[in-house]
Order: structure tokens, then C-alpha cells, then sequence
């Protein structure tokens, strides 16, 4: 047995759940009607309500909850990430995204060296490059103001960014971004047809800047533009962003043009770092500050609250609960809020890229489940597409409501109707419908007895599925950088307890290998040997292709 399987706490945990907890439901929970008040944090600064009242636990779940939060040492941990020890000891770096929002002023070291001075000397430069931008200082080779801007990058390199741009969108008052990440060609294409070279800028976004997907769509977009505009367009017109001097030097852009970041920012948390460039050309760099500050002002709470009120400790907790316990193989994030469409799909990469793994800290497999699968679209597309299996399905999926109070448009009466269905669902998945009530509704109705008998099981909802509701006062960049910051905790606290390391992510290494491999067997150069599915087709894609 794993020393979390076997430590007093997991098993106390597994007592209680198959004790009384397996069987609990929640509308006899809320017989206690202090619930929503013990079960409920609010945070006035960044104005969030966060209410996990609808969960099927009790105080005694959440103290035994606290209880293997603290055998896990989150707290020590918590002081290891920030203070810049080489957490991720695979890769021997350290994790510091949280110091390119650090604005306290306090220094950050990492192998005794400050690094906060590079993080404000790169800020400076997104600031002037953007206002430059924005103004029609920085122009095109033949003079014109930039109106598009597109960038290349893929998984860390787009995710954050692309995300974030949609999510303020509301506040966007600068060029057109575009976001290029797909190697298939289409991507690019699609992009390419809307642009005039003469008013469009690339940002190259590559940590490594040896990505195939971005190195090959940089070619591409570069020989389009020097086709148009000639070779010495390139410097008026591509920047880059990357942790690699020497290739950016490499690709023909003026490292003058490049914004640096570090390896102790991982890809997919690098949103923060110059990789949220495009963000700060669509809303500008006030705003772009205002978006660090709220993940600033939650990285606070998180480090100075007690668990009992701590939002990203309990949020991590309750999905320990569920994946561990109840056996939950998913978990759905579904905002209301047509800005945040492209959220759920962000965190996918934040969630399951840092905890889909099982080898833990000794090198050991685990004999416990790790990452959830997370998935999820905004609501109300959602209702009327997936709900019903999370209503009336055989499987358990927590979900997380994401709901915005004043949002920052402002049409017609839309948003009490949304607003509505944001409530509506969640006291239906948690209290459902009884066989009582049904046949009630039925009876108003002209139903045979035989229809009424055969209809009643099919019209029963269960209830008791559990979800926390996130409630934003506004949809600002401060209470966005908060959100994103707040699961980047949550993600932080499941990985300590489940002893994985949450940043590296070498699952993804395999497929890149071979599709190295198989690259110039498409062009012919080359045959190797696969397993006889595979390399059937590669015959058939070669036979069927049409040069
Ligand atoms: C994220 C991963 C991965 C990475 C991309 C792009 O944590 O490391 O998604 O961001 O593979 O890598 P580059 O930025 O190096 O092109």
C-alpha cells in the first residue's frame, strides 16, 4: 500500500465514506439550514462568492478533508512553490509563475540569484512595444499602423493567451488578434485569407522555439509575408516570444524583438509571463496589469488563509472526495458566461497535463486514481446538449457553475434569463425530482394510469449530484487573472496530496518522437517498421494520396 492508501487520514476518509457519507443525500443535508453559511467563502476584494453547500459532505467530511490536506503538508509545500525550490524535481526547476504577478514588491530568488528585476525589465518591454503598437508607433515596413496581430503557438504557447483574449474581448479596443496553432494547414490558411501583410504582425510564441507545429506555421507565415513584402519585412513584422535567444536569432528575428521568459515558467502556466503579449495588444497593458494583480491578490489568499476558508484548498479537497472516494471519473467546469467559452478548454490543459500522472515522488506507481478527466462547454449550450447525462446518467460528475453577477455587456433581458438556468440547474442536480412529486405532475395531466406508471421512472431525477457554484461580481481582467489563478492552486494542492509532480508533462514526449519517425515515410524518403495496423495506413494514406 502507497503512504497515502495507508496513511491514518485515507483511511479515516474511506471509513466515514462508506459509513455514513456513501449513502448521504443531500436534501437531507439541507435539513441543517445553516448550510449555505457553513458551507460558503466570499472574497469582497476580488468580489467572489464561492458556495459548496450543494456537495455531499458535512463538517465532519470537510475537518477530515483539512485533516489529509495537512498530513500532506500542503502548507510546507505552499512555502516551497513560492519561495522558488525546484519542485519540479524531474526537470530540476523551479515553479515561479506566481513571481510574474508578484507585486509586492519582495524579492524572489531562484539559486540565489533575484529574478524579479528580468520579470519587471520584460514587463517594461511588453508595455512599450504595446503602447507603441496600439498608437501606430510601431508600423508595418511600408508605414501603415498594425491592425492584426496573430499568434503562433501551440498547447502553453496558445491555451492561456487565446483563452484570455476571448475572455476580455468585452475590453478589447486594439489591433485583431488571431490565434495559429494546428500544424494541419488549415489553421493557418484560414488566418492568412483575412490579412493584409502590409498591417499584420506575427508573434512567434515558442518556449523551446523548436515546437514543430509553431516553427513550422512561423515558416509559413514568414515566407507569405516576405513573398508579398520582401525579405526585410521580416523585422517590422514578426516578434518573438521565448526562452531561446539563439533560435529566435536563427529564425531571422531581430532578438531585439524577442521577450523573454525562464524555465521556471512552465508552458501551460505561462499566461502571466511575455506569452500573454497578445493579450496586452487586444486590451492594453493597464489591463494586462490589471489581470496579474487579480491572480497576485488570490495567490494572497491562498497563502495566508486558513483551509477551513481557503477556496482553492477546498476546492481541491472536494475533488480528492469524489475522484477517491466516490469513484468519480470526471469532472465538468461549465461557465455561464459566453466570454469564458474557451475556459473549460484551457484548464483541461492546466488540469490533466500537470495531474494525469502515476509515478509519485518515490518513483512508485500509484494505487490510487490521480488527474480527473475535465471536460465541459459554456451553459445553457451545454443543457441542451450533455446535461441529461449528468442528470439521469449511471455516472457521478461533479461540476463546477461558473456565473457572473453584472457582466460587462449589457443587452436587452438576457442575463436574468441565463442567470436563471445557472440557478436553476444546480438546485436540480443537487434535489432532482422523487417519485412523490412526479406522479403529482403526472396526475394534473390526462395520462392513463398505464402511461403514468410507465412514464413516472423514466420522469425521476435521483438529485444529489454535487457541484460548487463560482460567483463573479464582474467579468473584470482582475477577477479573471483571480479565476485562472484560484485552479492553478486548486491543481497545485491535488498534485501535493496525491505526491505527483504537477509540472512536467512527459506523456506527451512519445508521440512526438514518432511522429519524427514517421515524417519522412509521408514524404517517401523512408520506410521503417510498425505494427501491422499502423503500417497499413501509412500504404493506404500513401496509395490514396493525391500529389
Ligand atoms: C505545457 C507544455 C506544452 C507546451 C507546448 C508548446 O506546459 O509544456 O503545452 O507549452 O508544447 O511548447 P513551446 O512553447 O516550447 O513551443
Amino acid at each position: 500500500m502507497s503512504q497515502l492508501t495507508s496513511s491514518l487520514q485515507w483511511k479515516s476518509l474511506q471509513n466515514l465514506y462508506n459509513g455514513k457519507m456513501k449513502s448521504a443525500h443531500m436534501r437531507d443535508l439541507f435539513k441543517n439550514e445553516n448550510r449555505y453559511c457553513e458551507f460558503n467563502v466570499r472574497l469582497d476584494n476580488l468580489g467572489i462568492t464561492f458556495d459548496y453547500s450543494k456537495n455531499i459532505i458535512d463538517g465532519q467530511t470537510m475537518q477530515m478533508l483539512f485533516s489529509l490536506a495537512q498530513a500532506g503538508d500542503v502548507k510546507n509545500w505552499t512555502k516551497k512553490i513560492f519561495s522558488g525550490e525546484k519542485i519540479n524535481w524531474t526537470e530540476k526547476r523551479a515553479v515561479l509563475h506566481s513571481a510574474l504577478r508578484n507585486m509586492s514588491g519582495n524579492p524572489v530568488f531562484v539559486d540565489g540569484k533575484d529574478v524579479m528585476p528580468e520579470i519587471n525589465e520584460v514587463l517594461n518591454k511588453v508595455k512599450s512595444f504595446t503602447d507603441d503598437l496600439r498608437k501606430g508607433k510601431w508600423l508595418g515596413k511600408t508605414g501603415k499602423k498594425i491592425q492584426s496581430v496573430v499568434n503562433i503557438g501551440i498547447g502553453g504557447s496558445d491555451l492561456g493567451p487565446r483563452m484570455v483574449c476571448e475572455a476580455l474581448k468585452y475590453y478589447a479596443d486594439g489591433p485583431e488578434v488571431y490565434f495559429v496553432s494546428n500544424i494541419d494547414g488549415a489553421d493557418i490558411y484560414e488566418v492568412l485569407k483575412k490579412l493584409d501583410p502590409e498591417t499584420s504582425l506575427f508573434i512567434v510564441a515558442s518556449k523551446t522555439f523548436t515546437t514543430l507545429e509553431t516553427i513550422t506555421n512561423a515558416n509559413t507565415a514568414r515566407k507569405w509575408l516576405v513573398e508579398k513584402l520582401g525579405e526585410d519585412a521580416v523585422k517590422n513584422h514578426f516578434v518573438a516570444l521565448s526562452t531561446n535567444k539563439e533560435k529566435v536569432a536563427q529564425f531571422g528575428i531581430d532578438t531585439k524583438n524577442m521577450f523573454e521568459f525562464w524555465d521556471f515558467v512552465g508552458g501551460r502556466y505561462s499566461v502571466w509571463s511575455a506569452i500573454g503579449l497578445p493579450i496586452a495588444c487586444a486590451v492594453g497593458f493597464d489591463k494586462f496589469k490589471e489581470f496579474l494583480s487579480g491572480a497576485y491578490e488570490m495567490d494572497q489568499h491562498f497563502i495566508n488563509t486558513p483551509f477551513e476558508k481557503n477556496i482553492p484548498v477546498i476546492m481541491a479537497l472536494l475533488g480528492i472526495w469524489y475522484n477517491n472516494f466516490f469513484n468519480a471519473q470526471s469532472y465538468a467546469v461549465l461557465p455561464y458566461s459566453q466570454y469564458l467559452h474557451r475556459f473549460t478548454a484551457f484548464l483541461q490543459q492546466s488540469d490533466m497535463e500537470s495531474n494525469g500522472k502515476t509515478i509519485d515522488r518515490d518513483s512508485n506507481k500509484v494505487d490510487y486514481e490521480t488527474g480527473q478527466i475535465l471536460w465541459g462547454e459554456p451553459g445553457t449550450n451545454g443543457q441542451h446538449s450533455f446535461y441529461q447525462l449528468i442528470h439521469q446518467g449511471t455516472k457521478l460528475i461533479p461540476a463546477d457553475f461558473i456565473g457572473i453577477v453584472n457582466p460587462p455587456e449589457k443587452i436587452g433581458d438576457h442575463h436574468n434569463k441565463l442567470m436563471s438556468n445557472y440557478f436553476a440547474q444546480t438546485e436540480a442536480l443537487a434535489f432532482g425530482l422523487t417519485k412523490e412529486q412526479v406522479i403529482e405532475t403526472l396526475k394534473k395531466g390526462k395520462y392513463s394510469q398505464q402511461d403514468m406508471e410507465m412514464l413516472t421512472p423514466h420522469k425521476v431525477f435521483d438529485g444529489n449530484k454535487p457541484t460548487n457554484s463560482i460567483l463573479l461580481d464582474e467579468l473584470t481582467p482582475k477577477t479573471l487573472g483571480a479565476l485562472i489563478a484560484l485552479y492553478e492552486h486548486k491543481i497545485f494542492v491535488q498534485g501535493i496530496i496525491w505526491r505527483v509532480n504537477s509540472f512536467d508533462q512527459w506523456g506527451v514526449e512519445l508521440g512526438k518522437v514518432l511522429a519524427n519517425v514517421i515524417l519522412p515515410e509521408l514524404e517517401e524518403k523512408t520506410q521503417n517498421s510498425h505494427d501491422c495496423s499502423t503500417s497499413s495506413l501509412i500504404k493506404q494514406y500513401l496509395k490514396l494520396k493525391k500529389n
